[in-house]
This record gives structure tokens, sequence and C-alpha cells, in this order.
């Protein structure tokens, strides 16, 4: 049975997850309509996975005898005004969600609540892959500054790129 504070912890974390999600698929839909398919691709595909975590933890809130909170859909403020603000906000949203995990990490065990802390050990491996990758996403773009061909090429390793390299 889940513990109150626990409770709300991960109601919490599902509404940053759903956000999560959000804001890689208004990255994926502009990038599209600016005509980089691969950037789209890879961003459309991350938004599907930060449903999934989403959907990871309702269930699993529901299965501990809780009741998971189903978050409304926000309309995502990004600042599309280069590439590099873009996939700064990008990296600065997944060290972010890093932060949340933590601290719904830090909750469970001051409840001594062992298998959250446990549940939640995925979601501590998953944050330094999509770090990772939203770094080594965001140092590219500072190599290619505004180089037509180099965001040409970029795009088109996208479509391959399926995380940290
Ligand atoms: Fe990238 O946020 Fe989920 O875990």
């Amino acid at each position: 049975m889940l513990g109150k504070s626990v409770e709300t912890a991960l109601n919490n974390q599902i509404r940053v997850e759903g956000d999560s999600s959000q804001i890689y698929l208004a990255m994926a839909s502009w990038a599209e309509v600016k005509g980089f398919e691969g950037i789209a691709t890879f961003m459309y595909k991350q938004a599907d996975e930060e449903r999934l975590h989403m959907l990871k933890l309702i269930k699993y809130v529901n299965q501990r005898g809780g009741e998971a909170v189903i978050p409304a859909v926000s309309k995502p403020e990004l600042d599309h005004s280069s590439f590099k603000t873009l996939f700064t906000q990008l990296f600065e949203h997944e060290v972010y969600v890093s932060k949340c995990i933590n601290e719904l990490v830090h909750i469970s065990l001051q409840e001594k609540d062992y298998a959250t802390h446990n549940f939640l050990q995925w979601y501590v491996s998953e944050q330094i892959e999509e770090e990772a990758t939203a770094r080594t996403i965001l140092d590219k773009i500072n190599l290619i500054g505004d180089d037509k061909g180099g965001l040409y090429l970029f795009d088109n390793d996208m479509k391959t790129f399926s995380g940290q390299t």
C-alpha cells in the first residue's frame, strides 16, 4: 500500500512525464514543418517513449493501492528562435526530470517504501541515458552552428540516431 506522500510524489511525476512527452511532440511537429525529417522522426519516437514512462507510473500507482491522477495536456512554451536555444531547453528539461526522479527516490527512502525505491531505479537509469542523449545532440548542434550543410547532415544522422553515441 502506498503512503500518501509517496502517492502524491508519484502523481507529480506522472505529470512531469506527460509534460516531457508534449515537449518532444512539439519539437517533432516543429521539425516536420521545417522539413527536418530525421529530427522529427527522432522526436516523435521520444514523445512516445515519454508517454510510456507516464503509463508505467500510472499502472504502478494503481497496482499499489493508490489512485493515479491523469494530468491535463499542457502546451509547451518553447523558444524556437534557433536550434541551439531549442536543444538547450530540451537538455535543461531532461536535467530537471532527473532532479525530480532524485527527489522521488529520496521521498521513497524517507518513507521506507523500498518497493517504490526499487521501482524507481529503472527511471534513474533511463535518465542517465536521456540526459546523455540530449547532451550529445546539443554538442553536435553547438559544433554545427548555423551551417546549413551541417544541419542537413545532422538531420540525416538523426534518422538512425537511437541514443547516446
Ligand atoms: Fe526523459 O523523462 Fe521520462 O524518464
